[in-house]
């Protein structure tokens, strides 16, 4: 069941949100997003969060528990939101990314989130 989802992590870190600038494709570079990604075939969603952020960012993390919902995204697709801390590294923006931002509560929305990400950031606050 895991076709068209695309998993993506609301990473904590002393009370910061971690955001990320897609770099690509054309229509969403520029956008910032909850680092993740597309679940493979047989993937379980939170391995394929765990190797998402590990290609893209190189860090080990500790996935935590599931934010409630999932919001439509393009193609069919529907994202799902964990909250996650970071177990080791530092996160870099090495794929997909030309930037990364730890935001504060009182910046979490100084950046201009792709429009799913935006139930997804704010139901990623709302959880205790
Ligand atoms: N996506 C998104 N918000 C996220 C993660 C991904 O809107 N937090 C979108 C961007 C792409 C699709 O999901 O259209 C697949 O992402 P990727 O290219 O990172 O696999």
């Amino acid at each position: 069941m895991n076709e068209r989802i695309v998993v993506g992590a609301a990473l904590f870190d002393e009370g910061r949100l971690l955001a990320a600038r897609r770099s690509a494709p054309p229509e969403l570079a520029g956008g910032w997003e909850l680092p993740g990604g597309k679940v493979e075939p047989g993937e379980r969603c939170e391995d394929a969060l765990a190797r998402e952020l590990r290609e893209e960012l190189g860090v080990e993390v500790e996935i935590l528990e599931r934010v409630p919902g999932q919001w439509p995204l393009a193609k069919g697709y529907a994202l799902r939101v964990w909250k996650a801390r970071l177990r080791s590294g530092v996160p870099e923006p090495l794929q997909d990314h030309d930037e990364l931002r730890w935001l504060a509560p009182d910046q979490i929305w100084s950046v201009e989130w792709l429009a799913a990400d935006v139930p997804a950031v704010t139901a990623a606050l709302e959880q205790p």
